[in-house]
């Protein structure tokens, strides 16, 4: 055995651990404010839990508006439902960093428990409890990139978003079933007298990490709830701004349609599974009966920017060709790449007399960032499925 050459005793087994001990416990030693107690980060925890659980379901409805399975049609109204579900989503998100930030501060430093695991079952509940931490950032940070137009990742936002939803509520709801006996104690019945300035404290401390998060939605709301639109400061998207007082979220010219659109060759066709094709020039189309219809463009990232459209039924151009009752309409556009080059229309959708070919809007022929010289605009529906610059209906 190699002996310390000054002490001539054997060196103490374990250094690492140890030392990693000392270090625990001189760390733990400095976490001494009353505001990282259990029953803070227990009344937070309720506030996350709502919020995720409304940012589970309204991200699930996102989803499934997106990806209808087949069994399932999505009804067209209320027009605004998915504008307001996607505005709860994003604006809600929002608001939930706050109250993360703040429960993180709270039971920070848990992090250094020392032994690290008490037992194999106190291993397993904290890696849930890591996976909850981890899950919960990494959704709430790189959605708020998303909707900044940041996208620093190589892989699909929309795709990583969804998967991680379901690890992350999973987590929350087995998370929530071990820690519900401390929520009770602490929030339902009153065990322990808390000191005067203590409950001060906590007061002050959950009073301030909800305004900030009133705050958050206060500041964001605007880009989709109009009348609160001027105190947008926070949001990334102003919903009056851009070309005809609409924002616009992908330009003819990163289409790649420009050449095309302007083309007097352009037609109208609808083809498919349909009794009679059909094919209209501009003008043809502009003879057909034109509806006006006020709606908005509700995009997944939460902005919505309503406004007038004129144009024909999708229904009346089902019809004339002679299409089955229950038939997809797929709306194709111009762009030749690019995920939101097409979009179905199923039943209820195009059945609706506010489903409209839009060649104008507020008043004017679309700008070519809109979608000139036609594009889709249908009612509760998320704003990547309102093709733009639309050259052909495929039946099927
Ligand atoms: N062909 C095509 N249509 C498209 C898109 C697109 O990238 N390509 N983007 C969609 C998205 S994500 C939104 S939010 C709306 C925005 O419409 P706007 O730019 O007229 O506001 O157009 C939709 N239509
Ligand atoms: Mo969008």
């Amino acid at each position: 055995m190699v002996r310390d050459p000054v002490m001539n005793v054997p060196p103490p087994k374990n250094r690492p651990v140890e030392a990693a001990t000392r270090l625990a416990r001189s760390l733990s030693g400095r976490f001494t404010s009353s505001l990282r107690s259990e029953r803070v980060a227990a009344q937070l925890g309720v506030w996350l839990g709502i919020s995720f659980t409304v940012a589970f379901v309204t991200g699930l409805i996102s989803h499934f508006m997106q990806h209808p399975p087949t069994w399932a049609l999505w009804p067209s109204r209320p027009v605004n439902l998915y504008r307001v579900t996607q505005g709860v989503h994003v604006i809600g998100g929002l608001a939930t960093i706050p109250l993360l930030l703040a429960k993180l501060w709270t039971v920070y430093p848990k992090l250094w428990q020392w032994p690290p695991f008490r037992s194999l079952s106190h291993a397993v509940e904290r890696g849930l409890v890591l996976l909850l931490v981890g899950g919960a950032l990494f959704q709430l940070f790189t959605g708020l990139l998303n909707i900044s137009y940041t996208y620093l990742w190589p892989f699909s936002f929309p795709v990583a978003h969804y998967w991680t939803s379901y690890l992350l509520y999973g987590a929350l709801l087995i998370h929530v079933v071990n820690e519900w006996a401390k929520v009770r104690r602490n929030l339902w019945t009153r065990e322990r007298v808390e000191a005067p300035e203590v409950t001060r404290s906590r007061r002050r401390f959950l009073g301030t990490v909800a305004a900030a998060s009133g705050l958050t939605v206060l500041l964001t709301a605007g880009e989709t709830f109009a009348p609160l639109s001027k105190l947008a400061v926070l949001a990334p998207r102003a919903p009056d701004v851009g070309p005809q007082g609409v924002p616009v979220n992908k330009t003819a010219f990163a289409a790649g349609v420009r050449e095309m659109i302007g083309s007097p060759g352009f037609r109208l066709t609808v083809t498919g599974a349909v009794r009679t094709e059909l094919s209209f020039t501009l003008s043809e189309l502009a003879a057909m009966p034109q509806h006006t219809v006020r709606l908005p463009i509700s995009c997944v990232e939460g902005w919505s920017a309503e406004a007038e459209w004129v144009g024909v039924r999708l229904h009346d151009l089902a019809e004339r060709a002679g299409t089955a009752a229950d038939a997809v309409l797929t709306v194709t556009s111009l762009e030749r790449t690019g995920a939101y080059n097409s979009s179905e229309v199923r039943a209820p959708h195009w059945n609706d007399p506010l489903t409209l070919l839009a060649l104008r809007i507020n008043g004017d022929p679309l700008h070519p960032d809109h979608g000139y010289p036609l594009r889709l605009i249908a009612p509760n529906r998320p704003g990547v499925l309102q093709t733009k610059w639309v050259n052909r209906v495929v039946v099927s």
